[in-house]
C-alpha cells in the first residue's frame, strides 16, 4: 500500500502539504504524514496531484525525515571555544547568542563602516521567505555589502538573456510531445528527475534522446546516444550544426526572416565553421556533426534541454547564447514539443518582491552612510562582493578586495585598490557552505582563518563552514518552518507549511534575523510581520495577469498553483521574443555595447586558452610555465548528493562509497595509475587526494570529480573546490567549476621519488 493510503484521512495523523526547498528544478510538492499524539513527522511522498511531482519525490529527499531528526542535527546556539576552525563550541541561549552577535556588528561597523559586513548565501534552500526574505530586509537596512550570487547560473542565464529576452521557453511537460530530444550538458536522471517521465512519453511515439555530454552519465546510458565532448566546446558544435543548417539550407526561412535578427551576419559567421574545425575542437567527428545538424533540423519537433553543467567553463555564457541560436534557426519555436529550456524562473519574472526584499530600506541606510563618515564616498555604496571571489574578498589586501568587487561585464569597471573598500570583518553565512563549494578553497579557508574575522553560521549541520563560526545557530528545517516557492524547471508555485514545531531550539532564518533587526536596534515595522503575514502580504501584492487567481486562501487549501499560460504554451510562435527587437537576436547590439562580440562565436575555455598560453596573468595558475600533462577537470554532482547538502548522511555517504575521480583508461596508463588507487589532483590553487576510477565513461583528457563531499569526509581534509580557478566566466562573472586545468599522479609514485 502506498503512504499516501496509508496516513490520508486516518484519524491519528495529520497530513500537511510542503514543498522541497532544494536548488532543484523539479521543487516537488510534498506531503507529510504527522502523528497528532507525537507530534512527529512519520512518512514523506510526493503530491500526486501536482502534474510534474507526479507523486515521486527523488531518492534523496525521500529520506527527509532523517534530516531533519538527524542525530547531528544543530539544535542550540552555539559559541566558539576552541581556535578557529577547530569547530569546538560551547553551548549558549538565543538571548546571549543574539545580544553579543548585535554587539559585535554593531562594533564592526561603528569601526569600519557597514560595507565591513558581508552576507553570504546561497541555495540552501530556494524559498522566497527562508531564502532572501528577511535577510535582505535585515542587510538593506544595514547597509552591508552586497553578495552577486554567481556561483551557479550566471553566465549560461547572460547568455540565455541575449539572445532570448528572458528565462522563458519550452515547459517540461512539453518535451511529451518532441520527436527529437537533444540533452545538452545536463544530468536529467540525478539532477532534473521529473523531466525524465516526459522525455520517456516522447520515446514512446518515437522519439529519440541524444545526449551531449563529456561523461556518459546515468542519462547518457539511459538515452538512445551519448554523444561524447570535450567540456567547454559546446558553442564550435552549435557553430558547425548551424553551418551545416544553413549551408544545405534546412532552416526555417520565414520564421527566420519574420523573427529573428540578424540572419545574414550569422551566415557569415558560420561560413567558417565547417565541421571539420569543429570535430578539431570538440572531437566529435565531422560526420557525425553534420548528420546531427540534419537530423536536427528535419526532425520536428524537436527539443533541446540544457542546463547549467554547459556554462561553467570561460566561455559559458557565449556557449549558451549560441546554442539557443538553433531552435530559431529552424523554427523549432512553432510547435509544442519544439524549442530549448535552459531554466522557466523568468515565467516568474514580474513578481513584486519590494515589499518582501523591501529595497527602500537601502536607502535609508544610505542616507545614514553619508553621516557616518567611514569610507570611500568615490564609488557607489555598497559595493558589490562577486560570491565566486570569496577567498579574495577575505583576504587583508585592497588590490584582491578590488578584484572580488564584482563586474559581470567587460565594459563593467574594476574598481582601483583605494575604491577596494574597508576588509570585511563579519561574515554572515546561511544557506551555503562555502568551505565546501565555492572556488579556490585553500583561498577561502585562509580568509576564515582570519582570527580578526568574525563570522555567524546559520546551519542545520556542522559542516566544514561551520566548523569556523564564532557563533553557530541552529537553524529549522523545512518540515519546521512556513516558505513559498517558485520552480525554475517548471511553471508552478508551491507552499510550504511548517508540519511539525522545530527541533531542540532551533529557528527559521527568518526569526533568527528578526530577532537580529531588533537587537540591532531596527525599529522598522516590518521587522516585527510574522512569517504568515509577510507571505501572505507577498502573494496580495501580485497584480500581473499571470498570478490571476492566486490567493493566500488557495494556497493554503491546494498547496501549489501553476502560472495562468495559455494552452499550449507556445511562447515565440510567432516571433515575440522579450528582446528589444522582439526577435530572437542571432545579432545583439546590446552584447556589442557590453563588450562581446555580437554574433554568436565559440569563446574557448580556460583550459584550452591555458594549452595555447593564452590566459591572463591575474591568474596563478598561468605562471605554471607547462600544461604537459595537464588534464580538464570537471566535477558534476554526485548521484545522491544536493551539491553538498545530504554528503553527511551515512546512507548516502555509503552509496558515493568514496571521493572518486573518473580517468580514461588512456590518461591512466600513461601516468602508471590503477584503478582503485590513491591519486593526487593538484594545480597551483590547491591539491586533493582522490580514488581513481579508470573508466571509458569521460572522455580522454578530462577528468571528472563527482561533487560535492565534505572536506572533512573526504581523504584529506579537502575536497575537488581546491583546484577550482577563482576566475571569472566571460559573463556575468559566473564560476569555472568544471574549467580547471590539473595535474593527476599516484600517491605512491610520489612518496617513492
Ligand atoms: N542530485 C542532484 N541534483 C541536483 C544537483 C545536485 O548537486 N545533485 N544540483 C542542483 C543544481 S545547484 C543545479 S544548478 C541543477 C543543474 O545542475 P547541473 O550542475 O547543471 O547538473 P547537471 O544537469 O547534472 O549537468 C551537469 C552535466 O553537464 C556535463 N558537463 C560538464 N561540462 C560540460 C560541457 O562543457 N559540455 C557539456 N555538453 N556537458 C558538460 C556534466 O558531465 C554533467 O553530466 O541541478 C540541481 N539538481
Ligand atoms: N566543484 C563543484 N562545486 C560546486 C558545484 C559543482 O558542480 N562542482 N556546484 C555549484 C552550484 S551549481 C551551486 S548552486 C552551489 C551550491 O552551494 P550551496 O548554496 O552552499 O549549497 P549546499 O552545498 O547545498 O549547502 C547549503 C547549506 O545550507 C544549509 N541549509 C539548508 N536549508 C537551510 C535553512 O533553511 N537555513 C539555514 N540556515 N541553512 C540551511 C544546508 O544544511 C547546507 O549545508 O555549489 C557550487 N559548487
Ligand atoms: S531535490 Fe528535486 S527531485 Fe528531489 S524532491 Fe527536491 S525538487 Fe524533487
Ligand atoms: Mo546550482
Amino acid at each position: 500500500m502506498s503512504k499516501l493510503n496509508l496516513y490520508l484521512g486516518h484519524p491519528a495523523f495529520d497530513v500537511v502539504t510542503g514543498a522541497c526547498p532544494h536548488d532543484c528544478p523539479d521543487t516537488c510538492s510534498w506531503q507529510v504524514a504527522v502523528d497528532r499524539a507525537t507530534g512527529a513527522a512519520v512518512a514523506i511522498w510526493g503530491h500526486p496531484d501536482h502534474l510534474i511531482t507526479q507523486g515521486r519525490l527523488c531518492g534523496k529527499v525521500d529520506r527527509y525525515l532523517e534530516r531533519t531528526y538527524h542525530n547531528d542535527r544543530l539544535t542550540v546556539p552555539l559559541r566558539r571555544i576552541g581556535p578557529k576552525g577547530s569547530g569546538r563550541f560551547e553551548r549558549v541561549s538565543w538571548e546571549v547568542a543574539i545580544a553579543d552577535i548585535a554587539r559585535r556588528l554593531r562594533a564592526i561597523i561603528d569601526e569600519y563602516g557597514r560595507e565591513a559586513v558581508l552576507p553570504y548565501s546561497y541555495s540552501g534552500t530556494l524559498g522566497f521567505l527562508q531564502g532572501e526574505g528577511m535577510a535582505s530586509r535585515f542587510f538593506n537596512r544595514m547597509g552591508a555589502s552586497q553578495l552577486a550570487r554567481t556561483i551557479c547560473a550566471e553566465a549560461g542565464f547572460q547568455g540565455y538573456l541575449y539572445t532570448i529576452g528572458a528565462a522563458e521557453g519550452m515547459l517540461p511537460e512539453d518535451f511529451a510531445h518532441s520527436r527529437l530530444i537533444l540533452i545538452w550538458g545536463s544530468n536529467t536522471l540525478t539532477s532534473n528527475l521529473h523531466l525524465w517521465p516526459f522525455i520517456q512519453r516522447a520515446r514512446k511515439q518515437g522519439a529519440r534522446v541524444l545526449v551531449i555530454d563529456p561523461a556518459n552519465t546515468r542519462t547518457a546510458q539511459a538515452g538512445d546516444e551519448w554523444i561524447p565532448i570535450r567540456p567547454g566546446t559546446d558553442a564550435a558544435l552549435a557553430l558547425a550544426m548551424m553551418h551545416v543548417i544553413i549551408s544545405e539550407k534546412l532552416y526555417d526561412a520565414e520564421y527566420v526572416a519574420r523573427c529573428t535578427l540578424g540572419f545574414e551576419q550569422l551566415a557569415e559567421r558560420v561560413q567558417e565553421w565547417a565541421p571539420a574545425r569543429s570535430a578539431e575542437i570538440t572531437g566529435v567527428p565531422a560526420e557525425r556533426i553534420a548528420a546531427l545538424a540534419r537530423e536536427y533540423a528535419t526532425t520536428r519537433p524537436a527539443g533541446i534541454r540544457i542546463n547549467y553543467g554547459l556554462q561553467r567553463h570561460y566561455g559559458g555564457g557565449m556557449a549558451v547564447r549560441t546554442i539557443t541560436c538553433l531552435p530559431a534557426l529552424i523554427g523549432a519555436w512553432r510547435q509544442r514539443g519544439g524549442g530549448v529550456q535552459l531554466s522557466t524562473s523568468g515565467l516568474f519574472r514580474h513578481l513584486d518582491k519590494s515589499g518582501l526584499h523591501r529595497p527602500d530600506l537601502l536607502e535609508k541606510a544610505k542616507a545614514e552612510q553619508q553621516k557616518d563618515n567611514i569610507g570611500s564616498q568615490t564609488r557607489p555604496f555598497p559595493r558589490v562582493i562577486n560570491m565566486n571571489r570569496l577567498g579574495d574578498a577575505l583576504s587583508l589586501d585592497p588590490e584582491r578586495i578590488a578584484r572580488a568587487h564584482y563586474h559581470p561585464r567587460p565594459s563593467d569597471p574594476i574598481p582601483t585598490p583605494d575604491e577596494a573598500g574597508p576588509p570585511v570583518k563579519a561574515l554572515i553565512v546561511y544557506n551555503c557552505n562555502p568551505a565546501a563549494v565555492a572556488p579556490d578553497q585553500a583561498a577561502v579557508l585562509a580568509g576564515l582563518r582570519r582570527e580578526d574575522l568574525f563570522t555567524v553560521v546559520l546551519e542545520h549541520f556542522q559542516t566544514d563552514t561551520a566548523d569556523y563560526a564564532d557563533y553557530l545557530l541552529p537553524a529549522t528545517t523545512q518540515l519546521e518552518h512556513w516558505d513559498l516557492h517558485r520552480a525554475y524547471g517548471h511553471a508552478w508555485i508551491a507552499l510550504n507549511r511548517p508540519a511539525i514545531a522545530p527541533v531542540g531550539e532551533s529557528l527559521p532564518n527568518s526569526e533568527i534575523f528578526r530577532r537580529l533587526a531588533w537587537a540591532m536596534g531596527y525599529d522598522d515595522p516590518c521587522f516585527c510581520e510574522s512569517d504568515e503575514e509577510i507571505l501572505r502580504a507577498f502573494v496580495e501584492a501580485q497584480t500581473h495577469e499571470r498570478f490571476a487567481g492566486l490567493t493566500w486562501e488557495r494556497l493554503l487549501q491546494e498547496g501549489f498553483f501553476r502560472l495562468n499560460l495559455p494552452e499550449p504554451y507556445l511562447p515565440f510562435a510567432e516571433g515575440n521574443f522579450p528582446t528589444p527587437s522582439g526577435k530572437c537576436e542571432f545579432f545583439s547590439a546590446r552584447m556589442a555595447e557590453d563588450g562581446y562580440d555580437p554574433l554568436p562565436n565559440y569563446t574557448p575555455p580556460r583550459w584550452r586558452q591555458l594549452q595555447d598560453g593564452e590566459a591572463g596573468l591575474h591568474d596563478r595558475s598561468a605562471l605554471t610555465a607547462s600544461c604537459d600533462g595537464a588534464l580538464v577537470c570537471i566535477s558534476p554532482p554526485a548521484h545522491t548528493f544536493l551539491n553538498s547538502t545530504f554528503a553527511n548522511s551515512p546512507r548516502f555517504l555509503q552509496r558515493e562509497e568514496q571521493p572518486f575521480l573518473w580517468i580514461h583508461p588512456q590518461d591512466a596508463r600513461l601516468r602508471h595509475i590503477e584503478d582503485g588507487e590513491r591519486v593526487r589532483v593538484c594545480n597551483s590553487h590547491g591539491e586533493v587526494v582522490l580514488t581513481a576510477r579508470v573508466t571509458e565513461a569521460i572522455v580522454p583528457g578530462t577528468v571528472l570529480a563527482p561533487g560535492v563531499w565534505w572536506p572533512k569526509f573526504s581523504l584529506d581534509g579537502r575536497n575537488i573546490n581546491q583546484t577550482t580557478p577563482p576566475d571569472e566566466a566571460d559573463m556575468g562573472a559566473g564560476a569555472l567549476f568544471y574549467d580547471a586545468t590539473v595535474w593527476v599522479e599516484p600517491i605512491v609514485q610520489r612518496e617513492n621519488g
